[in-house]
């Protein structure tokens, strides 16, 4: 699956040579794309080298390799498209800017500014994702703004601020994984979802490290695993208690480390004495045994790396249940030092830097606050306005698509994202989102919510556009743009900024090129938390990236954080005491099974992208649902068969896949189609209290075969 070169090829007869990096998950490896001309028929055709690079290390996988299909796909939207009559006809810019100006103009009259809401996404470059939030609060006023990244990093993110003070996916390079002599992997499928960074694993394993996978199914990740904890769907957190308590008796707590970098370690002890190992071994299906192995081989080792993914992070209380695994990591001391540290594996390409730079309902650039008043004074003066003119808190991604319901919102305009298949309770948020006066969709294809738009915006893809993109390792890259922009396609900043034009908002938003952008970003994100301040694009085309924060142009960046001192009072980490608990959602007679959700290697997302890519598509048509043969056996459910499952809010159709590696209790949906399998009609809207996760990755079902005999 990965090709490895040692330097730049030399191709001499290629057409044209395009330097860029992968569009798909975070680790954004780099590459060329060649194209060239068949000399039978004069057509171009392509193809991919991978390029080396700090984290990929010149590998690519199979999406990497395939990116560019999607992008040079004759389904491209090339053209700004209204609909009229139920049908999609080609406008001008002119006329479909006229159109959004009268459209919003006329619901903000009546309804006032917050009828619009604007939707972003962890795809997008930091400069649109940082116009994006400007154009919200400067351009139309409006406290509704949010994004994708509220499915994906918010858990770990909240976690990582609490505890730590800081947000930054991982605290320490990549480099240090082969330091590491166990690793904790909780939650996280490396093997299909960063699959160019698997190789650090295996290395660190054949130099001794002890490797430690919690998942309710067995993974081409857990399959590199010593130990296979297959924890009950959403009992993350109590697991985690389990393994507390191990290292609490068994003294394998750095009490120095504790005593002068942590507060709240008192109420953590006393927490756990009280608690039960029989009944966390009962409540979370692993047996007490392996929970001790589990933590004497993390307590033991002398250096060592925890890692938690969307797994232990997409619940209810994926809030929580991150901070008690960090807590494993500041009982035992190891963060702040070579081979040590924690890593939220982040998801989209630019899911670090999306999530700093303004385009969440509570921040601003930098990660400040939109609702501190130095913070709102700071960003005001850089944008040129008076504070006062900035909007307050809004509200997160799905609650965005409740007041869609109510009808709070009225226009949406959704960029980089497709919020019709990734909400969960789709069912309710497609009757929403039908509801709307106005829907505004900027993408490059046209997806599950396109469809339902009244206006289309076509914008360039990755190989189209430049712009900065932060790695899972807190590391700014630049994407240059490698081929002119199709059809009538316009940049996602330039389309924001030629809007507020139109709206009369202009002088904010006079960016002559990406770049300028990047430098008001610079500025704006200056003193904060993610300071880009000394990050610039001369430096990004001389070194391969720099680590936020970088204060000043002369500074390196910082590759590993917490060393001395974390950002909270007296410098010091905060333990979190955390109750057992259920996931909200508990099986019944009538939905028996738990219904666990995420991703397989060759699809991205909502598969907008990878389902329009033949290469990609071709290995795996269609959904399905991983079931247990036992279970299988139970409902009547033959191999490779069609099956419909049933939860209190919808039902889907899949087809069966046995596997004898899940969890009898549970089976598994991935989430990369739409429609009719679309597996978030399944999935439950309870949210996580602080950072309003949904559970995707438990909700009870009932499964049944769709043919029950043949004829
Ligand atoms: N191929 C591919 N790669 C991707 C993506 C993609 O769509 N396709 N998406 C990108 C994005 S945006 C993201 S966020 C990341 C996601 O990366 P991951 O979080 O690694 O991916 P998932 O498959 O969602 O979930 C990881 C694992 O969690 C397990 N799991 C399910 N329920 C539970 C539970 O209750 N507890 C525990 N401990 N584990 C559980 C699943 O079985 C799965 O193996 O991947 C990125 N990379
Ligand atoms: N059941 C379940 N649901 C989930 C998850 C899960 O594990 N289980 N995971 C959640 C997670 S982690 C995530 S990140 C979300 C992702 O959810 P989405 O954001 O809805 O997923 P994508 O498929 O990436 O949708 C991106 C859309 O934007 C377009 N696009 C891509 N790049 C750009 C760009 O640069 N500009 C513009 N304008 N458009 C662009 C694509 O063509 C596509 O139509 O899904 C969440 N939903
Ligand atoms: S999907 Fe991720 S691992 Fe695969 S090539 Fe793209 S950036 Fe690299
Ligand atoms: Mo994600």
């Amino acid at each position: 699956m990965h090709i490895q070169i040692e330097q730049d090829q030399v191709i001499p007869d290629a057409l044209h040579v395009i330097d860029t990096q992968c569009p798909f998950c975070s680790v954004q490896c780099k590459m060329q794309v060649i194209e060239k001309k068949d000399i039978t028929n004069g057509r171009p055709v392509y193809s991919v080298v991978p390029k080396p690079n700090l984290a990929s290390e010149g590998r690519l996988c199979i999406k990497g390799m395939k990116a560019y299909q999607h992008v040079l796909t004759g389904e491209r939207l090339l053209h700004p498209m209204v609909k009229r009559n139920g049908q999609f006809e080609r406008i001008s810019w002119a006329e479909a800017y006229e159109l959004i100006v009268n459209k919003f103009g006329a619901l903000r009259q009546t309804y006032g500014n917050h009828t619009v809401g604007l939707y972003g996404g962890g795809s997008l470059t930091n400069e649109s994702a940082y116009v994006l939030g400007k154009f919200a609060r400067v351009a139309l006023q409006t406290k509704y703004i949010d994004y994708n990244g509220r499915f994906c990093m918010s858990a770990a993110a909240s976690a990582g601020v609490k505890v730590f003070g800081i947000d930054r996916g991982l605290t320490n390079p990549l480099s240090d994984i082969e330091l590491a002599d166990c690793i904790l992997l909780a939650g996280t499928n490396i093997a299909e979802c960063q699959p160019t960074l698997m190789p650090y694993f295996t290395r660190a394993k054949e130099k001794g490290a002890v490797i430690i996978a919690i998942d309710p199914r067995e993974t081409g990740t857990t399959r590199i695993a010593d130990i296979h904890l297959r924890v009950r769907p959403g009992m993350d957190a109590t697991l985690a208690n389990g393994i507390l308590k191990v290292l609490l008796e068994e003294g394998l707590v750095d009490e120095q480390f504790v005593e002068r970098r942590t507060t709240g370690f008192a109420e953590l002890k006393a927490h756990l004495d009280e608690l039960d190992m029989g009944e966390i071994a009962q409540l979370t299906g692993v047996s007490a045994e392996l929970i001790r192995k589990a933590a004497l081989s993390y307590g033991k080792a002398n250096t060592g790396m925890v890692f938690t993914a969307r797994g232990v992070e997409q619940q209810t209380d994926g809030h929580m249940a991150v901070r008690n695994f960090l807590n494993l990591v500041l009982l035992t001391g190891k963060i702040g030092k070579p081979g040590c540290g924690y890593g939220a594996v982040t998801g989209q390409g630019n899911g670090q830097g999306g999530r700093e730079h303004g385009q969440k309902a509570d921040q601003l650039p930098g990660y400040r606050l939109i609702e501190n008043p130095e913070d709102r004074a700071y960003i005001a003066n850089v944008w040129g306005i008076d504070p006062s003119e900035l909007p307050g808190k809004g509200v997160s991604a799905y609650e965005m698509m409740e007041k869609v319901h109510e009808q709070e919102i009225r226009a949406l305009f959704v960029m980089g994202s497709n919020p019709l298949v990734s909400n969960p309770n789709a069912n309710f948020v497609e009757e929403g989102l039908k509801k709307l006066d106005f829907l505004v969709v900027a993408d490059f294809l046209i997806s599950e919510t396109a469809q339902l738009a009244d206006l289309l915006l076509p914008v360039t893809a990755y190989l189209e556009n430049a712009g900065t993109l932060t790695n899972l390792e807190g590391r700014v890259l630049l994407r240059e743009q490698g081929r002119p922009a199709p059809g009538e396609t316009k940049h996602d900043w330039q389309v924001l900024c030629e809007l507020a034009e139109k709206l009369g908002r202009g002088q904010f938003f006079s960016f002559g090129d990406v770049e300028a952008v990047f430098n008001e970003l610079r500025l704006a994100s200056r003193g904060g938390t993610a300071d880009y301040y000394g990050i610039t694009y001369d430096r990004l085309r001389q070194d391969e990236g720099v680590y936020w924060p970088c204060p000043e142009v002369a500074h390196p960046g910082v590759k590993r954080l917490f060393d001395a001192s974390f950002p909270l009072p007296a410098g010091k980490a905060l333990f979190t005491t955390v109750e057992n608990h259920l996931p909200k959602e508990q099986v019944s007679a009538e939905f028996p099974l738990y219904l666990t959700t995420g991703r397989v290697l060759t699809h991205y997302l909502t598969g907008v992208q990878t389902r329009k890519s033949p290469s990609l598509a071709a290995r795996e048509v269609e959904s399905f649902m991983e079931i247990h043969p036992k279970t299988a056996k139970k409902y009547c459910i033959e191999d490779a068969t069609l099956v419909k499952l049933t939860s209190k809010r919808g039902d889907i159709y899949v087809r069966s896949r046995f596997s004898d590696a899940i969890r009898e209790d549970t089976v598994f949906v991935p989430m990369h189609w739409g429609d009719t399998q679309n597996v978030n009609k399944l999935t439950n809207d309870a949210l996580d209290p602080t950072c309003k996760m949904p559970g995707f990755k438990v909700c009870a079902v009932g499964v049944s075969p769709l043919v029950t005999e043949y004829a």
